[in-house]
């Protein structure tokens, strides 16, 4: 499975949902595919996207937020997975892509291509929601199934190694966060 096809099939979901991506491959093929105002792409704090994420899914629990995380990120802050897990919020979903790589920096190898199991660490620390899928049908069963779930839920999607030429685009990163911040002040309930 391709990352991109995986976001282009999930894309219309996203209407309404605060989501929250790492920089790198992913943020650039969510804008390829279409930017809104309520996607903000976390720059360089690798790791932290779930951390935002969960400050968000806490701060208005009536609104979905969907985060768009990588391997290597997820791997450098695995303290993260048991935070989530202990506060639980019940309308956040956390998408791992996993390509076992470090993909927007060259493409080295990370810890999941020699064994390590992302789903099974985040389960062990208490995720309550955990799957693990690698052909895009099943992701969107997967994301469908946790978008209309009422608990915090984890996807690890295997995908291949691949990504966009570049990962530069014209969208700047204060534009991005005063844009985002804004729709969450001025989104009331939604989905
Ligand atoms: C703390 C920190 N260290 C290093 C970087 C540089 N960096 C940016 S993206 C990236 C790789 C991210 O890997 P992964 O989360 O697996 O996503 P992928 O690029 O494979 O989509 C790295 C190392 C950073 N942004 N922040």
């Amino acid at each position: 499975m391709k990352r991109l096809d995986a976001l282009r099939a999930i894309h219309d979901r996203l209407d309404g949902v605060a989501v929250v991506t790492i920089m790198g491959a992913v943020a650039a093929e969510l804008q390829t595919i279409g930017h809104h105002d309520n996607f903000f792409y976390l720059q360089h704090a690798m790791g932290l996207a779930s951390s935002v994420g969960l400050g968000i899914a806490l701060a208005r629990p009536e609104r979905r937020v969907v985060v768009f995380d990588g391997d290597g990120s997820v791997l450098m802050n695995l303290g993260g997975l048991t935070t989530l897990a202990r506060y639980r919020p019940r309308n956040l979903v956390h998408v791992i892509f996993d390509n076992g790589s470090l993909l927007s920096v060259g493409g080295f190898p990370t810890a999941t291509s020699t064994g390590s199991n992302l789903e099974g660490i985040a389960r062990e620390a208490g995720a309550p929601r955990t799957r693990t899928v690698d052909e895009l049908p099943g992701f969107v069963e997967a994301f469908d199934d946790a978008l209309g779930a009422d608990d915090l839920s984890l996807i690890v999607a295997k995908v291949e190694p691949v990504g966009p030429a570049g990962y530069v685009t014209d969208l700047t990163l204060l534009e991005n966060r005063f844009g985002f911040a804004r729709w969450l002040a001025s989104a009331g309930a939604g989905p």
